[in-house]
């Protein structure tokens, strides 16, 4: 069994439904349970602006996938959920997003670990540490200090 960590993100329909469905269809993938789950946050959009503050969470599981049948398998929940891919970083009824997948490092065309923006980005860090204060992120060190490092964003835990 693996053990690797999913972020999940919404900020259109209602977010948080979304997020809890979300986390109940995680949990039913084969061979795949949920550890713990974060608190949800109430976020403010990072890379484009104009779209509403986005509600945010971070899920810890365990799992017999192969990351790239896990990312297939969580992509495969984003468009039952109605996700359609417009733009790069637009407003989404769902975004699963594969963070952290053992200790993996792999930069390959279509699976990216750890994700390679993770750790610029407090959305994804502040649930991270609350369900794993000594979370380790592959080249780029503790989520706790890259948190730190991140504290003009805002994000808060509702
Ligand atoms: N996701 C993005 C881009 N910007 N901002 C917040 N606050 N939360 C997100 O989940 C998010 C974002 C791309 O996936
Ligand atoms: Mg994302
Ligand atoms: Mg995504």
């Amino acid at each position: 069994m693996a053990r690797a960590f999913v972020g999940l993100g919404a900020n259109l329909g209602d977010p948080a439904r979304q997020i809890a469905q979300a986390l109940d269809a995680i949990g039913r993938l084969p061979g795949t349970r949920v550890v713990r789950s974060s608190s949800l946050y109430r976020t403010a959009p990072v890379g484009y602006a104009a779209q509403p503050d986005f509600l945010n969470a971070v899920a810890e599981i365990e799992t017999g996938l192969a990351p790239r049948a896990l990312l297939a398998a969580l992509q495969k929940i984003e468009a039952d959920a109605g996700r359609e891919r417009a733009y790069r970083n637009a407003p989404r009824l769902l975004d699963l997003d594969l963070l952290l997948y053992d200790g993996s490092a792999v930069r390959e065309p279509g699976l990216e670990l750890p994700h390679p923006r993770m750790h610029e980005r407090a959305f994804v860090l502040a649930p991270l540490v609350e369900i794993a204060p000594h979370a380790e992120i592959p080249g780029r060190g503790g989520a706790a200090a890259l948190l730190a490092a991140v504290a003009g964003q805002r994000v808060e835990k509702l």
